[in-house]
C-alpha cells in the first residue's frame, strides 16, 4: 500500500444547503492492491460462537483486536482488517471462498467469459463490455443491474462499463435450501453464502479473467463497482471483499447495505427481518440477528473500513426512511475514522445532499463526483478529496453510537507515530438534523 498523506483538513457547514459539508483535502490516490486479500495468511484466533455472542448496543470498535488488544500502527490493520473479514463471513453474509482451482475466459471489446472449475464441478458466465471513447487498455466499472448508475458518465469519463448479471451467480426467488446460479454450482445449492457475497465472488473472478489476460482492452488494477438498491447492497460487499477494486460506489443500498444493522430498527428502515427473507441476500447465519443486531461482533461502518484505503463512494437518498440512509451516514462517519487513522481520510466520499426523492433517479448531483472518483481512483488524472455531505433530514451521529476512540496509529515506516489525522474531521454537532 502506498503511504498516503493528508496535508490540511478543513470542516465546513453548509446549513444553507441544508446539508453538513466535510473537507478532507489532499489526499493522494491509493492504488488498488494486487491481490483479492491482502490479509489471507494472517492468523485468526477461533471466532465466538454465535450463541455466546455479548450484546453491545455500540458499534464495535474497528481498532480492537479479538483477543482485546487494540491495534497501534497503520500495518497491523492488514490483520485486524482479516479478523473483520472473517466475522463478517460468520455472522453477516457467509463465506467467501477463494479463487477456485481454475479460473479461465476470455476479454474481448464486447465482453468477459468466465470459466470455473472447483473439486470437478464447473460454470460459466459471462459480462458485456462497452468501451470508452479513445484508445485502451482502460480501466473499466463493474455496473451490476440496469439501473441507477450512471453509464453515460462512466464511459464519458473514460472508464469502461462490464454490465455484470448478478443473477447468473447468485440467481433471487429461491429459497435458502435450494440456492441457484453459477456459484451454487460449485459450491452447492445449499451454501450458507448469501447472495450478496456469491455476486461479490462473481465480480473476483471477472478480475482473475482481466489479470490473466493480455491487458490490451482492460486493465485488472483500475477496477471499480457501482449498483443502485439491491445491486448497491451487491456492489458495496464487492468493494469490501476484493482488495483490487479500486473505486467502490453503492447507491441507495438500504438494508443489507451501507446502513449499520444497530440503527435499522430505530430509524424505520426496512427491518432485517424483512431484508432477511425478501432474498437470500444476507448469510443464513444472519437469521438469528434479525431481532437482536446488537449481539453482532460485527456491523457495516467495519465493511467500509475494509475497503479502506481504497476509493469509496457511498450515493444515499435521504428521502426514503426504508432505506435507512440516517444508518448509513452512520456507517460511513464510523468507517471513515478507520480511513483517518490510515492517512486515508481523504479517500471516502458519502453523499446524501440530494433532491430528487425518486428511488434510483439519475442524478445530476452525483454526475461530476462520480467523474471526479474515476479520475482519480481509476485513471489516475484526478486528486479530488472525498467529501461527507450528509442531508440534515438524514444526519446520523457516529457519537450516539460509539463508545471508543480513534487511535493514532503508528507509522510502521518510520518509528515516530504519524501526525494525527485528527478525530476533529467528524460532521460538526451544529449540523442539526430535522
Ligand atoms: C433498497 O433495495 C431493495 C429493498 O431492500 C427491497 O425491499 C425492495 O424490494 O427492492 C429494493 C430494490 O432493489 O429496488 C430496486
Amino acid at each position: 500500500m502506498r503511504r498516503p498523506w493528508i496535508v490540511v483538513i478543513t470542516v465546513a457547514l453548509a446549513l444553507a444547503l441544508g446539508a453538513a459539508v466535510v473537507t478532507v483535502t489532499a489526499g493522494a490516490a491509493v492504488t488498488a492492491s494486487a491481490v483479492e486479500d491482502e490479509g489471507a495468511d494472517c492468523p485468526v484466533p477461533a471466532l465466538p460462537d454465535a450463541g455466546a455472542l455479548p450484546t453491545n448496543a455500540k458499534l464495535p470498535d474497528p481498532f480492537k483486536r479479538l483477543d482485546g488488544t487494540r491495534i497501534a500502527t497503520r500495518s497491523d490493520w492488514r490483520c485486524r482488517r482479516e479478523e473483520v473479514k472473517k466475522l463478517a463471513e460468520k455472522f453477516v453474509y457467509g463465506e467467501k471462498p477463494a479463487k477456485p482451482q481454475s479460473v479461465t475466459g476470455t476479454v474481448s471489446s464486447t465482453g468477459v467469459t468466465v470459466n470455473v472449475t472447483h473439486n470437478g464441478r464447473s460454470s460459466s458466465f459471462s459480462a458485456r463490455v462497452e468501451l470508452p471513447g479513445g484508445s485502451g487498455p482502460f480501466p473499466a466499472v463493474v455496473v451490476l443491474g440496469g439501473f441507477g448508475a450512471d453509464t453515460a458518465a462512466i464511459k464519458a469519463a473514460g472508464a469502461a462499463v462490464i454490465s455484470y448479471d448478478p443473477y447468473a451467480v447468485g440467481k433471487e426467488g429461491t429459497p435458502r435450501t435450494n440456492k441457484q446460479g453459477a456459484f451454487y454450482s460449485i459450491y452447492g445449492a445449499t451454501s450458507s453464502t448469501g447472495l450478496l457475497m456469491a455476486w461479490a465472488w462473481g465480480v473476483s473472478r471477472i478480475i482473475d479473467v482481466v489479470a490473466q489476460s493480455d491487458g490490451r482492452i482492460l486493465k485488472a488494477d483500475a477496477m471499480g463497482v457501482t449498483g443502485c438498491s439491491r445491486f448497491g447492497k451487491g456492489a458495496f460487499v464487492i468493494g469490501a471483499f476484493d482488495q483490487r477494486i479500486a473505486l467502490t460506489m453503492p447507491i441507495e443500498s438500504g438494508s443489507a447495505g451501507a446502513p449499520i444493522f444497530r440503527g435499522i430498527p430505530g430509524e424505520g428502515a426496512q427491518s432485517l427481518s424483512s431484508a432477511y427473507g425478501e432474498q437470500p441476500w444476507l448469510g443464513d447465519a444472519f437469521g438469528t440477528f434479525t431481532g437482536s443486531p446488537n449481539r453482532l461482533p460485527v456491523d457495516t461502518h467495519e465493511m467500509v473500513a475494509m475497503v479502506a484505503p481504497r476509493g469509496l463512494f457511498i450515493m444515499d437518498n435521504p428521502h426514503i426512511a426504508n432505506l435507512g440512509p440516517r444508518s448509513a451516514s452512520v456507517a460511513a462517519l464510523g468507517g471513515a475514522e478507520v480511513y483517518k487513522a490510515l492517512g486515508a481520510g481523504a479517500n471516502i466520499t458519502y453523499w446524501s445532499d440530494v433532491q430528487d426523492g425518486n428511488h434510483c433517479a439519475n442524478r445530476a448531483e452525483w454526475r461530476v463526483p462520480l467523474q471526479q472518483h474515476i479520475a482519480k481512483y481509476l485513471l489516475r488524472t484526478g486528486n479530488e478529496p472525498g467529501t461527507i455531505r450528509i442531508a440534515a433530514k438524514a444526519l446520523g451521529r457516529l457519537s450516539d453510537w460509539s463508545d471508543w476512540q480513534t487511535p493514532v496509529l503508528g507509522d510502521t515506516q518510520s518509528p515516530t507515530p504519524s501526525r494525527s489525522v485528527s478525530a476533529s474531521a467528524s460532521v460538526s454537532p451544529s449540523a442539526s438534523p430535522s
